[in-house]
C-alpha cells in the first residue's frame, strides 16, 4: 500500500488544480514502483494535528479518486473517519476504507461500512491523535490491542462487513510508546493468527528516530522502515503501508525469494 500525500502543499500559491495534478503524478510514480494499492486521505492523523471539516476532507480526496479510477485500475483506499466520506469515496471508485478510529468516528460508521460492502482496515488507537502520545498506558500491549481489534472485526461483522473484508491494523504510534510499539511488533504472529489479514503502517515514524536519533528528518527513516516491512512480512502481514514504494517492494522480493530457497531440514 503506498500513501498518497493528498493534502495541500501549503508552500505553493497554484491551488487546487495543482494539488491534483501533483497527487496524480504522485500516484503514477507510486504505480510504477509497485504498489498494489494507493492509500488517500485527506486528514492528518499525526500527533497533535488539527481536525479537518467534512467538506475539507471531501474537497480534497474526492476529485483526486476519481481522477484515480478513471486513469489506473490500481485499488484505491480512503483514510478516513468519516462515513461520508468513505460512502463518497467508494461511489467515486474507492474499494478500501481506512479507518484508523476502527468504525467509531461516528454512531452510523459500522452501517455505513456494511451497507457499503467494501472492505474496511480496523486499527487501533489509544486515544485521540491530539492526545494520544501524551501519556499512552497498558497493562499487556499485545494481549489488550488483540483482544480489542477482535472486538471491532466483531462490531463490523454485526454490522454487516463481510468476514474476508476485515483487515486488522495494530496502530503502530498511535497512542503507544516505542517499548509498547516494539512488543506489537515482536508479536504480530499472535494478531495475524486472528485469522484476518493484517494491515502495518510505520513508515517513516517517530519510532525509528527514538532507535535512531540521527534521523530526525522523516526522509531519514528509510532503513528503519525497511526492518519493520520485513518484520511484518515474515509474521504473515498482508499488506503494508508505506511511502517509499520501490524499495519496499525490492525488499519485500528478496526477503520471499530468501524463503522459497529455504530447504526442510529433518
Ligand atoms: C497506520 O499505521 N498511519 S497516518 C508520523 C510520521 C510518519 C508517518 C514522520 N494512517 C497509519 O503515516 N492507517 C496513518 O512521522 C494509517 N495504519 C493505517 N491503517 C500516520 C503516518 C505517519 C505519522
Amino acid at each position: 500500500m503506498g500513501i498518497l500525500n493528498a493534502t495541500p502543499d501549503s508552500f505553493s500559491d497554484g491551488g487546487r488544480f495543482r494539488d491534483l495534478a501533483a497527487a496524480v503524478d504522485h500516484a503514477a510514480r507510486l504505480i510504477g514502483d509497485g504498489a498494489d494499492v494507493l492509500d488517500i486521505g485527506g486528514e492528518s492523523t499525526r500527533p497533535g494535528a488539527a481536525p479537518v471539516s467534512e467538506n475539507e476532507e471531501l474537497d480534497r480526496v474526492i476529485p483526486l479518486i476519481s481522477a484515480l479510477a478513471s486513469r489506473f485500475p490500481t485499488a484505491l483506499s480512503v483514510d478516513t473517519r468519516k462515513p461520508a466520506v468513505a460512502e463518497r469515496a467508494i461511489v467515486a471508485g474507492a474499494r478500501f476504507w481506512n479507518d484508523v478510529s476502527a468504525l467509531r468516528g461516528e454512531p452510523d460508521a459500522p452501517g455505513t461500512a456494511g451497507r457499503l460492502g467494501c472492505a474496511v482496515g480496523l486499527m487501533h488507537m489509544q486515544g485521540e491523535p491530539a492526545d494520544m502520545q501524551r501519556a499512552p498506558r497498558y497493562d499487556d500491549v499485545v494481549a489488550e490491542v488483540v483482544a480489542w481489534l477482535a472486538e471491532r472485526a466483531r462490531v463490523a461483522r454485526a454490522a454487516g462487513v463481510a468476514r474476508e473484508s476485515i483487515w486488522l491494523d495494530p496502530g503502530i504510534g498511535f497512542g503507544k510508546t516505542v517499548a509498547h510499539n516494539l512488543a506489537l511488533l515482536a508479536a504480530l504472529d499472535r494478531l495475524v493468527a486472528l485469522g484476518y489479514p493484517v494491515l502495518l503502517g510505520a513508515s517513516r515514524k517517530g519510532m525509528i528516530r527514538t532507535l535512531d536519533p540521527s534521523a530526525a528528518d522523516p526522509l531519514d527513516r528509510l532503513g528503519g522502515s525497511l526492518a519493520i516491512a520485513l518484520a511484518g512480512a515474515a509474521a504473515g502481514c498482508a499488506m503494508i503501508r508505506v511511502h517509499d514504494v520501490r524499495e519496499t517492494v525490492q525488499a519485500l522480493k528478496v526477503a520471499a525469494a530468501i524463503e522459497s530457497a529455504r530447504k526442510p531440514h529433518v
